[in-house]
């Protein structure tokens, strides 16, 4: 009767590790399909070598401001995908687009960042630029494209947390240096981020199990060898 209800135990510890995987791998895809930016790859309008829109236009769910951005794409080797984009047309422009958020809820913002390595006198050789998340993130960013080419941008990643205040949160990019070649983005995500008492309780559960486990384990041996 003891070894019985000994493996009842196991089995609910397995139950309880198995149902803490399982609850943690869905937080964990749901964290990688819940990219609430629209084309953040712009990979959906089609750039050939490279197309430049002008402050007004839209493309891909992208609002363009200031003068003109450039969609990139087999101009230069991106980072994700085949396109990417710079902020800097014809002259410095910006991206945005409205993203649905929810209201003290913590997201990350995580994209990768070069610059536009053709870089004749006088545009500057360090590009610059803005990225805010409505009135929750602002960061004042610079890129050296000294040394880089177009088929090494030296893309990097920068990532972010903010915290939405608002239902609607405006995402922009925007290009703070002036001429033709500025600053280049890719791969824009923003993603709800798991709370850490989440996390924590995940934990908790994943732990709890293995103790039934690792009791159980040592009950059967016992019982085994009386
Ligand atoms: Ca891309």
């Amino acid at each position: 009767m003891i070894s019985i209800s000994k493996r009842l135990l196991a089995k609910a510890g397995m139950a309880a590790a198995f149902s803490g995987v399982l609850a943690f791998g869905a937080i964990a895809s749901a964290s990688a399909a819940g990219n609430l930016v629209t084309d953040g790859d712009f990979e959906t309008t089609p750039a050939g070598s490279f197309t430049e829109f002008n402050g007004g236009a839209n493309f891909s769910g992208w609002a363009v401001g200031g003068d003109s951005v450039d969609l990139i794409g087999t101009y230069w080797t991106s980072a994700s995908g085949a396109q990417s984009l710079d902020l800097n047309g014809a002259a410095p422009g910006s991206v945005s687009q409205t993203l649905a958020t929810v209201v003290g809820q913590q997201y990350t913002l995580s994209f990768s960042l070069a610059g536009n390595p053709v870089v004749n006198a006088p545009d500057p050789s360090i590009k610059g630029l803005t990225v805010t998340a409505g009135s929750d993130l602002s960061k004042s960013l610079t890129f050296d494209t000294t040394g880089h080419t177009t088929s090494d941008l030296g893309w990097i990643t920068k990532s972010y947390t903010f915290t939405a205040s608002s239902t609607s949160t405006v995402l922009s990019f925007a290009s703070t240096i002036p001429g033709h070649t500025g600053a280049a983005i890719d791969n824009v995500s923003v993603t709800a981020t798991p709370e850490a008492g989440t996390i924590v309780a995940f934990g908790l559960m994943l732990l709890g199990g293995a103790v039934f486990m690792l009791r159980s384990g040592k009950a059967s041996k016992s019982s085994f060898l009386a």
